[in-house]
């Protein structure tokens, strides 16, 4: 026994990561649907061992799946994911769309596993972005041990969280900077190879970016209202695996040492940390992988009860498919969706 599945978004960076890690996991599934744009119908996307082809999502019956993993962008999601709720399964949702909505439940599992009793109100979930994803993840026991008051916190994130069409862009970029073509900027706004940018998503009236504001929005959602967050996203020319340096002030002192004990008990942290050269993570040795890594755990001296470290995961696996997938295991674990139930009505 198994649900029906269907995954939307199923020709993207994460679509197929969302196939991958449901096969990896070995999460219960009677039948699985690869959904995408009318353009994209037959396209074939690997299912474990086997191949299966696109479906049409404007002709696709939503009422004959239980469950729905959603990777499209926001403005697919905006158009179809309260329309797919209605028809009966629950959506896990990757984008923005509906994370700041109060009827929809923003959850990292190892956080606020919680909050899924919220699931069925309009039959989405929302899974929050890839930097929030791994920074909750870590932040989380810390706060529990100490409480944080304050985060300032850079990101280095990876050209794959912008599509393959950056992947596409760093790469040919990379090769025409050599010669072999055009090395113009074209989706980021200024060029990516052997270069950095301090801007990602849109610029907002305050100076800030949405991709900030997220952060710290989405922070307070998951984990406490009161942890003030500054944030600087910085896209950095790296294929996947987004990184974060990030200063914490906690209510009372924590030491290095005793940070690396709470951590090294916390779910889905992975402590590397070490002052020698295999003693912190990249995002090339996190690639692939499944942990949120941290490394360079160190006292901050210049505020009180300061602490600063560094915090790397895989954005395509736990920043978006992976947390998506663990999603779904709560959902099945906590009775919320039953193997194929067939239509639910929507419990408001
Ligand atoms: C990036 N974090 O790296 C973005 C991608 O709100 O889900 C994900 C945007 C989001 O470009």
């Amino acid at each position: 026994m198994g649900y029906r599945v269907a995954v939307v978004g199923a020709t993207g960076n994460v679509g197929r990561e969302m196939l991958n890690i449901l096969e990896e996991l070995d999460f219960p599934v009677e039948k699985m649907h690869a959904v995408a744009s009318r353009k994209s119908k037959g396209v074939e996307v690997s299912w474990g061992d086997k191949t299966i082809k696109c479906e049409d999502i404007e002709l696709f019956d939503f009422s004959t799946v239980d469950l729905v993993l959603m990777s499209a962008g926001s403005d697919a999601s905006r158009l179809w994911s309260e329309k797919i709720g209605k028809a009966g399964p629950i959506v896990i949702d990757n984008s923005s769309a509906f994370r700041m909505d109060p009827d929809v439940p923003l959850i990292v599992p190892e956080v606020n596993p919680d909050a899924i009793k919220l699931a069925t109100k309009k039959n989405i979930i929302a899974n929050p972005n890839c930097s929030t994803i791994q920074l909750m993840v870590a932040l989380k026991p810390l706060h529990d041990a100490a409480t944080v008051r304050r985060a300032v916190v850079s990101t280095y994130q990876s050209v794959s969280g912008a599509g393959k069409a950056g992947m596409d862009e760093l790469w040919n970029q990379t090769k025409a900077i050599y010669g072999l073509g055009d090395a113009r900027p074209k989706l980021f706004p200024k060029q990516i190879a052997f270069n950095v940018i301090p801007f990602i998503g849109a610029f907002q009236d305050d100076g800030y970016t949405d991709e900030e504001a997220k952060m710290w929005k989405e922070t307070h959602k998951i984990l406490d209202e009161d942890i003030k967050l500054t944030v600087t996203c910085v896209r950095v020319p790296v294929f996947v695996g987004h990184s974060e340096s990030v200063n914490l002030e906690f209510d009372r002192p924590i030491s290095p040492d005793e940070a690396r004990a709470v951590l090294r008990d916390a779910p889905g942290v992975m402590v590397i940390d070490k002052q020698e050269h295999d003693g912190y993570i990249t995002p090339v040795d996190a690639a692939g992988e499944h942990a949120v890594y941290v490394s360079r755990i160190r006292k901050d001296p210049t505020v009180e009860n300061g602490l600063s470290l560094w915090i790397v995961s895989d954005n395509l696996r736990k920043g978006a498919a992976l947390n998506a997938v663990q999603i779904a295991q709560l959902l099945d674990e906590t009775g919320i969706i039953k193997p194929a139930s067939g239509y639910r009505s929507i419990t408001v």
